[in-house]
């Protein structure tokens, strides 16, 4: 049977800037995990190699888990390597001999320099450090590899189950659900694929997000699984869930806190979302990388509806033609797809934010991505946010065209006070123009503001001038059937360049399109939405 040990705590610690550490690895400090050792002096704000480890008793076989790390990472165990973590944030598993069972040492050689697959330019911060938790969990020899549970019939409580047992197992395997219903089935050549009706099941909604478990066995191994039966579908401009419109009112939200970066605790996590909930609002674009575990469980329990995305910020050719950038992202889109499959909370699954989607070369970049997703999760309605507007390209390859438009911001002319006549008019001119038989989301839209700078004449940067634009977007969005919903830029204040030139817009060197500061504390545009959504409390 399996037993799993989290790791996080204080690790031994060493910043070794553009000196790559080898084996056996020196540390003379030490860090948090979860932690981003770039916010804590004397490494703040610097850039290279750094090494992290501590002393593990295991033995046999082991799967490693880490949470997200950045911006690059490799493994090793007692100064081996044993993989590596390529892509930011994503969470990643490493299947792995520990050999006799005695105390081992695991080392996380991080990499916080910039390279090509995260840009200096993308507007948030990347971090160094270990995001999320670590655990390491010991296998038997032949163990269940995956448990895949997609709902076929939301109606009919109807679900397929697929899933993969190491070595090429044959033989009996027991699912016990939380309901009490079980059924014994046969996994030939370590595979599983099965459709049944659940009985006494329960729909997962954004009212009532009820889960199921299934407890999938063989013998000397089992695995947990929790699920949720709903079906995410669109008819036209509206997105359904079992059966019914939904409308996404939410925010692109950063993982991101001042004083621990990415590496924020779960309960800040869960309290954000709390905020979020509790205020009117069922959706949060993970903006723009792949979630942690915690969020995504969390937003499964509270019924928040989850947009999950890769990394790749703006990206434009020759690296969006470049086929070994291609094969990076069809790569991250597998894992992630594959990874996340179960949660029922994931209403939009998307990739490469705001590309050059105006040119011709990309509609086969788009359909790779789509493509792969599609393979491995036939029901996912999958998207990307695009700020080309009108001279997009490939609306007619995804399920749902989402627009980043900012209008009242980037799109200002001389006027810079009172949004009024630009917000409303410049999206319904969007929505006539975009295509009538797939739902029109509004993935981004905001303006900067500053806390605390009140201005009466509105000025840009002001409370004022942000709640104005929000207020009207909001009325625009709740107005109209045609609009599936909205995610606000963005949730709260997050830190991002600190160089080039770029940094002019961004005071503090933080984006300020937060609807709350970078502390959580409410601007203006926090009142003026939550009050149209018939809330207002914080
Ligand atoms: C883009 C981008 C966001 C953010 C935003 C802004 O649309 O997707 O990450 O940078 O603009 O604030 O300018």
């Amino acid at each position: 049977m399996r037993t799993t040990q989290v790791l996080n705590g204080v690790w031994e610690f060493s910043f070794c800037g553009a000196e790559k550490p080898v084996p056996p690895f020196g540390t003379r400090e030490f860090t948090a995990v979860p932690g981003c050792f770039d916010l804590m002096e004397p490494h703040c704000g610097k850039r290279g190699y750094a090494v992290v480890k501590r002393k593990v008793f295991a033995g046999g076989l082991v799967e490693l888990f880490i949470d997200g790390l950045g911006i690059k990472g490799e493994i090793f165990w007692d100064g081996a390597p044993v993989g590596s973590a390529p892509y930011a944030y994503m969470p990643e598993s490493f299947v792995f001999d520990a050999g006799e069972e005695k105390s081992h040492e695991l080392a996380v050689v991080l990499d916080n320099r910039f390279c090509e697959d995260f840009d200096p330019f993308f507007d948030f911060y990347g971090y160094g450090g270990i995001y999320g938790d670590v655990t390491l969990t010991l296998l038997p020899a032949t163990h269940i590899e995956r448990v895949l549970i997609s709902t076929e019939d939301y109606k009919k409580g109807t679900i397929r189950v697929r899933t993969s047992v190491s070595g090429g197992f044959s033989g009996e395997a027991k699912m016990v659900f939380d309901t009490g219903f079980e059924k014994t089935v046969q996994v030939e050549n370590g595979r599983y694929d099965g459709t049944f009706s659940l009985p006494d099941f329960r729909l997962w909604s954004v009212e009532e997000p009820s889960l199921h478990t299934l407890d999938f066995s063989i013998p000397g191994d089992e695995v947990i699984e929790s699920f949720g039966i709903r079906e995410f579908r669109t008819e036209g401009r509206r997105i359904l869930l079992n059966g019914k419109p939904v409308k996404l009112l939410g925010f692109n939200r950063h993982e991101s806190h001042p004083e621990m970066g990415a590496a924020m605790p779960v309960q800040l996590i869960a309290s954000d979302l709390r905020l979020l909930k509790e205020n009117g609002f069922n959706f949060i674009r993970g903006s723009h990388y792949p979630q942690r575990a915690a969020l995504l469980e969390l937003c499964d329990k509270m019924g928040i509806l989850v947009w999950e995305e890769t990394i790749g910020w703006g990206v434009k050719p020759p690296l969006l033609h470049d086929e070994k950038f291609l094969a990076r992202q069809l790569e991250q889109v597998e894992r992630l797809t594959l990874r996340n499959f179960n949660h029922p909370c994931i209403v939009i699954k998307a990739f490469l934010n705001e590309n050059r989607c105006d040119v011709e070369e990309t509609r086969h970049v788009i359909r790779a991505l789509y493509d792969k997703i599609r393979s491995v999760d036939e029901h996912a309605l999958i998207s990307f946010a695009s700020n080309r507007y009108e001279k997009d390209v490939t609306t007619d390859i995804v399920d749902v065209v989402s627009m980043n438009p900012y209008p009242g911001w980037y799109d200002s002319t001389t006027e810079t006070i009172n949004t009024n006549g630009r917000v409303k008019p410049r999206l319904q001119e969007l929505s006539d123009f975009l295509p009538k038989d797939k739902p029109f989301l509004i993935s981004e839209i905001g303006a900067e503001a500053l806390l605390g700078f009140r201005d009466p004449l509105k000025t840009y940067w002001s409370e004022e001038y942000q709640a104005e634009l929000l207020r009207e977007c909001f009325e625009y969005v709740l107005g109209h059937d045609d609009c599936a919903g909205v995610a606000v830029w963005h949730f709260a204040d997050t830190r991002s360049y600190v160089c080039g030139n770029q940094i002019y817009g961004r005071a503090r060197g933080f984006n300020n399109k937060g609807i709350l500061d970078e502390y959580r504390r409410p601007k203006l545009a926090w009142t003026a939405v939550t009050e149209l959504l018939g809330k207002g409390k914080k």
